[in-house]
C-alpha cells in the first residue's frame, strides 16, 4: 500500500461533483474550473480517498440559495445562459438590478453585474447555471455532514466563492456558498468563526454578517494601491480599521489583516498564527469555516504574495488543531498546477497524512501531465519553491503593529 491511512480520532468527508470541471468562463478568463480536475486526480493519485468518506454532491435547490440571495437573483441564475441572457435582461422585474455605468467601464453590464462579454469578471457562459448550483450543493452537503455529526472536517474544493452579494455577482463569484453554509451552521452553533486566506478580501461574507455578532469574519488579504495609476487591489475593501458595521451589535466582529505585496512564509506565519489564535481565544467559536483560496501562493497569476505550499498548509493545520467542527473550502487560485498541489497537500493534512506524500507527483496518475512538467517553478514536485516572485513590501514594524492593533 502507499501508506495512506484513515485519521484516528476524527472523520473527514470530501464533497464534490465532477460536473463543475467542464465549465469554461472564457478563453482569457483567469478562473479555470479544470484546476479542480487536477486537484481531484492528485487526491486520487495519492490514494487520499481511502482516508476519508467521499460523496458526490447534488445541486443546491433554489430554496436553499434563497436563504441568503434575493429571490429575483436566484430566478435569474436558474434561468440564465448565453442563449437566454438577452431576453431575460428585458424582463421588467430585473431592470432595477442593472448597475449604473461607471466611467471607464469597458463592458456593458446587465442585471446583477452579469454580462455575456468575454471582458467581464462575471461572464454568462454555457452551463453556468448548473455549475453554480453544483458548487453550492457540495458546500451545503459538507455543512450538513458537520451538523449531523457525521464528519469533524468536511471539504469542498469547488466552493469558497466569497465575493458574491445578496443580489449581485462579483469577482468570479455568483452564489455565496460560504454565507449559505454559515447560515446553516448558525442553526446549531451559537458562534461561527470564518477565516479567509485567499489573497483577496472576503468582502461578501463580511458584508452579510456585518450587523451581527454570531459570526466573526477574519480575512487576510493583499490591500493597497498596486500600480502607478493608483488602482486598488480587488475588491479594494478590508482596511485594518474596518471591524464590522458601526452602531450595530456586529461592530468588532469583523477583523481584517491588510497585507502589502511579497509577504513571505515567516511573516505570514507570524501574522496568521498570532492573530488567529487571539481571535479564537477571545471569541471561542463553536465551529470554523476556512476559505483556502490558493491565489495567496507565490507564482499565482493574480496574487502578489510569496507564500509557499508548506506555509499555506500550515494555516490549515493550525486551524485543524483547534479541534472544532471545520468546513474547508477552496476559492481563488489561478496557477492551476499550484492550486492542485496545495489543495491535495491540504487534503492530506486534514486526514493526518501530511507526511505520507512524497514530493514527486505520481505523474502517471494525473491527467494533463504537461501542466506539471514545465520548467517554471521546479515543476514535477509537490512542493516547488516560489519565494522570489514578488517584491516584498512588508515592513516588519507594520506587521507587528497590526498584531498589536487587532488585540482587544
Ligand atoms: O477572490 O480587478 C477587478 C475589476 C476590474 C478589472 C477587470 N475587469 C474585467 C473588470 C473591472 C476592476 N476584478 C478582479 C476580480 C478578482 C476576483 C478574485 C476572486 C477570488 O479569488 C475568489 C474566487 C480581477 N483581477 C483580474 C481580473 N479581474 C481579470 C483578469 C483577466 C481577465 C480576462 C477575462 C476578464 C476580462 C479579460 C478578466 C479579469
Ligand atoms: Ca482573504
Ligand atoms: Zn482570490
Amino acid at each position: 500500500s502507499n501508506g495512506i491511512t484513515r485519521p484516528k480520532g476524527h472523520k473527514v468527508s470530501f464533497h464534490y461533483n465532477s460536473g463543475v470541471e467542464d465549465m469554461h468562463f472564457g478563453k482569457t478568463h483567469p478562473m479555470k474550473p479544470w484546476r479542480l480536475t487536477l486537484t481531484k486526480h492528485l487526491v486520487l493519485g495519492y490514494g487520499l480517498q481511502y482516508a476519508m468518506d467521499t460523496y458526490v454532491a447534488m445541486p443546491a435547490s433554489e430554496e436553499q440559495v434563497r436563504a441568503f440571495h434575493d429571490p429575483d437573483y436566484v430566478d435569474f441564475l436558474k434561468a440564465v445562459s448565453p442563449q437566454t441572457f438577452e431576453t431575460l435582461c428585458k424582463v421588467p422585474r430585473y431592470q432595477r438590478f442593472i448597475p449604473p455605468k461607471h466611467e471607464g467601464d469597458t463592458v456593458d453590464l446587465g442585471p446583477f453585474n452579469l454580462s455575456t462579454s468575454p471582458g467581464a469578471d462575471c461572464p454568462v457562459f454555457d452551463g453556468m447555471s448548473e455549475y453554480l448550483f453544483l458548487y453550492t450543493g457540495a458546500t451545503l452537503a459538507a455543512t450538513n455532514q458537520l451538523l449531523t455529526g457525521q464528519s469533524d472536517i468536511a471539504i469542498n474544493w469547488s466552493g469558497g466563492l466569497h465575493h458574491a452579494h445578496k443580489s449581485e455577482a462579483s469577482g468570479f463569484c455568483y452564489i455565496n456558498d460560504i454565507v449559505l453554509a454559515i447560515i446553516d451552521l448558525l442553526h446549531l452553533y451559537p458562534r461561527v468563526l470564518y477565516i479567509d486566506i485567499d489573497v483577496h478580501h472576503g468582502d461578501g461574507v463580511e458584508e452579510a454578517f456585518q450587523r451581527q455578532p454570531r459570526v466573526m469574519t477574519l480575512s487576510y488579504h493583499r490591500y493597497g494601491p498596486y500600480d502607478e495609476t493608483g488602482h486598488k487591489f480587488f475588491p479594494g475593501t478590508g482596511d485594518l480599521a474596518d471591524t464590522g458595521l458601526k452602531g450595530t451589535i456586529g461592530e468588532h466582529f469583523a477583523l481584517n489583516v491588510p497585507i502589502p505585496s511579497g509577504i513571505d512564509d515567516r511573516q505570514y506565519k507570524y501574522l496568521f498564527e498570532s492573530i488567529t489564535a487571539r481571535a479564537i481565544d477571545a471569541y471561542k467559536p463553536k465551529a470554523i469555516v476556512l476559505q483556502c483560496g490558493a491565489d495567496s501562493l507565490g507564482g499565482d497569476r493574480l496574487g502578489q504574495f510569496n507564500i509557499n505550499i508548506k506555509q499555506h498548509g500550515e494555516c490549515v493545520s493550525f486551524v485543524k488543531k483547534q479541534g472544532l467542527p471545520l468546513l474547508i473550502l477552496g476559492g481563488g487560485g489561478y496557477t492551476a498546477r499550484n492550486v492542485a498541489r496545495a489543495w491535495c497537500h491540504e487534503t492530506a493534512l486534514a486526514t493526518d497524512n501530511g507526511s505520507q506524500l512524497p514530493d514527486r507527483i505520481p505523474l502517471d496518475l494525473v491527467p494533463r501531465p504537461q501542466a506539471f512538467t514545465g520548467r517554471a517553478h521546479g515543476d514535477g514536485l509537490l512542493f516547488p519553491k516560489f519565494q522570489r516572485d514578488h517584491k516584498n513590501d512588508c515592513v516588519e514594524a507594520e506587521l507587528e503593529y497590526m498584531v498589536k492593533r487587532l488585540e482587544w
